[in-house]
């Protein structure tokens, strides 16, 4: 115990451009909007944490808006004054206090955990448990919505050893003209490269079974999310079927939804996401579950800049198991940055910090140039 109390929490809304027009399936995105906390504590430590979503409400329940309002008038308050190193003792109070609100007491719990290491002296991923690995391989997503401009900027991502996996955003398109430009991206960039899918939940199952196969047939290694959350039966009859291993994301709100769908068999990868899961510790949770039930793990990511960035690289750099990499190429999408020392990239791999907390320092001129007012 050091006796540090927490005394205050903020949330600042900070809106930053992107490098191009990101096209999900539910959204267009333009800019990145992330929400960045800062947890004051009575020995002069300050905690720093993220708690970023995709395109306002397009994405999941919580937006920017709604994550700094819900910290404002009920989590900030219920934290002030209590120990600023008892992370359980904080969380446990977050829990019985807010229902859900995964992407808010994720970026709370980072704080936390940044405040704790930069006291202690340690990294986080050391606080967790300890690094099992060096570094993360880092997959890049294209969505231009052009093919051509696609394989172009692979190519690039290839000559600058930056990234040799891909994730390619569709559903948006009739599923015919979604299939040929994953084909077309494949064919052209051949075993130099790894080639994925998401979907966002955009197919149907009758959709979803036959573009699997075809998807499976033509050399693309994972799906992610073909279908709705909702339809349980169809998540686990596609994971049989699917020639090519079926990815859930937006299927696991919460470390619950990761064990029934264990429990279903409705996939044999979990995408890995701190803001959905409550937290680095949370996420590790349904790492746990996967691991028990044989479910193979991938690092995701909301498109968080850096400091979500690095809250998820140190939980995910505890992991032994991390079979199809991960994502956190976030702070890349964003042509500004609001830390003094980006996050380092190098060989297709991202490199933790290994300074206390998280590694990362504010920079206090850029957060006051981007922040919202
Ligand atoms: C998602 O659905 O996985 C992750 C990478 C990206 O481009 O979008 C996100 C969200
Ligand atoms: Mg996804």
């Amino acid at each position: 115990m050091t006796n540090a109390i927490i005394e205050s929490l903020d949330a600042l809304i900070v809106d930053l451009p992107t490098i191009r027009p990101h096209k999900l399936a539910m959204h267009t995105m333009q800019q990145q909007t992330l929400v960045i906390l800062r947890l004051r504590c009575s020995d002069g430590v300050e905690g720093i944490g993220e708690s970023t979503t995709i395109g306002g409400l397009a994405y999941g329940y919580e937006s920017p808006e709604s994550i700094k309002t819900n910290i404002d008038a009920h989590l900030a308050p219920a934290l002030v004054g209590m120990p600023a190193d008892n992370i359980n003792a904080a969380m446990l109070k977050l829990d019985k206090l807010a229902k859900g609100n995964t992407f808010a007491k994720s970026g709370i719990e980072s704080a936390l955990l940044d405040a704790q290491g930069k006291r202690l002296g340690l990294p986080v991923s050391e606080l967790l448990g300890g690094r099992v690995r060096d570094s993360l391989e880092v997959a890049w997503t294209l969505a231009s919505g052009d093919t051509a401009r696609d394989i172009a900027e692979a190519e690039q991502m290839l000559d600058l050893r930056r990234h040799r996996i891909f994730k390619l955003k569709i559903g948006a398109n009739p599923v015919d003209i979604d299939l040929a430009h994953v084909i077309a991206i494949k064919k052209a960039l051949g075993e130099r490269a790894s080639v994925r899918v998401d979907v966002n939940q955009y197919w149907n199952i009758s959709q979803a079974v036959r573009a699997c196969r075809v998807l499976g047939e033509n050399g693309i290694d994972l799906i992610e999310q073909p279908i709705s959350r909702n339809n349980r039966a169809g998540q686990v009859h596609l994971s049989r079927v699917s020639p090519a291993p079926i990815m859930a994301d937006e299927s696991i709100e919460c470390v619950e939804d990761a064990l029934s769908l264990a429990i279903d068999g409705a996939a044999s990868i979990f995408a890995l996401k701190i803001a959905k899961n409550g937290g680095p510790r949370a996420v590790l949770r349904t790492a746990h579950i996967a691991e028990a039930a044989g479910i193979a793990l991938y690092g995701g990511t909301m498109l968080e800049g850096s400091v979500g960035t690095l809250a998820s690289a140190h939980a995910f750099i505890t992991l032994n198991q991390l079979t199809w990499g991960t994502e956190l190429f976030g702070p890349l999408l964003l042509t500004e940055e609001i830390v003094t020392e980006a996050p380092l990239y190098r060989d297709f791999h991202l490199h933790v910090p290994r300074t206390p907390g998280l590694g990362l320092t504010l920079d206090e001129e850029r957060v006051a140039r981007f922040v919202r007012r």
